[in-house]
């Protein structure tokens, strides 16, 4: 059914809002630099992509009945706390899983930023020894399993939400406003840059961006260095929810985009391009990225644009999706 019929909780101030990044594109000296902000969409704990994510996925918890959202992430997850924003803001429980996802030495890496919050808002934080992993856990099921145990009525929502049945939803609408936008701003955006890990982000995106009458390249930067369980998340994600959303023909596979290059050789940790970008984007426009997955998309559209790759005449929109607060927890890279 088309998208407009799914039933949506506002958790988001509205359409984010669009600009340019002037200096960072006279800078590169190629095509043309635009951001849209996830990272300031919503009044709910900073916000974030996930926050747009969860207002399809709200009306089935809140339609099942639940009083408690599980899920998982990392120490830093910012989908965790996006999910622990939302279940205080419907005066609901939340208990979060917490896998030692990064191996990174900071020692407040599991008490600042995203995971002081979560604490902050009530949820209950699980910490567990388990590294990364997009899939489905144990733990996860375990969690699900000791609300029921003690009488509560659990809603599971799976990393980055990305493997729920409506994960795709809220970014098909994020493609749907940037076409009512770029009317607004009398420009065509043939571009799109996203960072890519658990997949629903980009493959949203695909799956939205399918059904307008411009085609435009949708490029998927993977943040998660495990390239092929990602490309094929996303692929899954992307075709689910063309076809909820009736697009009415499949999803090919040029229109599955994921870019290798940037990730460095694990999840979480940054390398030389990533906190290259970081400084720049900072340095020249103000706007702040953070080292696990926005420093890593930029990253990738740096080197893209100054290559020509994305051609000089190219309108490109860079969809930051928030993490800033995860930065606490990398004091040591900006010690001096
Ligand atoms: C995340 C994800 P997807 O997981 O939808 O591909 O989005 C990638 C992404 N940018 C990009 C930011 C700031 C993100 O937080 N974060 C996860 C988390 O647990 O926070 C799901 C991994």
């Amino acid at each position: 059914m088309p998208l407009a019929d799914f039933p949506r909780y506002p958790l988001t101030f509205g359409p984010s809002p669009i600009h340019t990044l002037p200096r960072l594109t006279e800078h590169l000296g190629g095509a043309k630099l635009w951001a849209k902000r996830e990272d300031v969409n919503s009044g709910l704990a900073y916000g974030g992509n996930k926050t747009r994510k969860l207002e399809y996925i709200v009306p089935d918890a809140l339609a099942q009945g639940a009083d408690t959202l599980v899920s998982i992430g990392g120490y830093q997850s910012n989908h965790t706390r996006q999910v622990a924003a939302v279940a205080a803001k419907l005066g609901l429980k939340a208990v979060l899983v917490q896998e030692k996802w990064v191996d990174w030495p900071d020692c407040v890496n599991d008490r600042v930023g995203n995971i002081m919050l979560s604490r902050m808002m009530g949820a209950e934080v699980r910490l567990d020894p388990a590294g990364f992993d997009i899939g489905i856990r144990d733990s996860w099921n375990q969690a699900l399993e000791d609300v029921k145990a003690r009488g509560g009525k659990p809603y599971g929502i799976p990393a980055g939400a990305s493997e729920h049945k409506f994960g795709g939803l809220g970014f098909a609408n994020w493609a749907y406003e940037v076409e009512q936008q770029e009317k607004e701003l009398g420009v065509f955006f043939d571009t799109i840059v996203v960072c890519t890990v658990t997949g629903s982000t980009h493959a949203g995106m695909i799956a939205g961006f399918a059904g307008q009458e411009r085609a435009r390249k949708v490029i998927g930067i993977d943040a998660s260095a495990t390239l092929d369980k990602t490309r094929a998340q996303v692929a899954r994600i992307a075709r689910h929810t063309a076809e909820l959303i009736g697009l009415g023909r499949e999803i090919t596979d040029e229109e599955i985009v994921v870019l290798e290059g940037w990730a460095g050789d694990l999840y979480g940790i940054p390398v030389q391009s990533t906190l290259d970008a970081i400084r720049l984007t900072g340095e020249l426009e103000g706007m702040i990225i953070d080292p696990v997955y926005e420093g890593k998309s930029m990253a990738g559209l740096i080197d893209l644009v100054r290559n020509e790759v994305i051609p000089k005449d190219s309108n490109v929109l860079y969809a930051h999706l928030g993490g800033q607060p995860a930065i606490n927890a990398y004091s040591a890279l900006f010690a001096n």
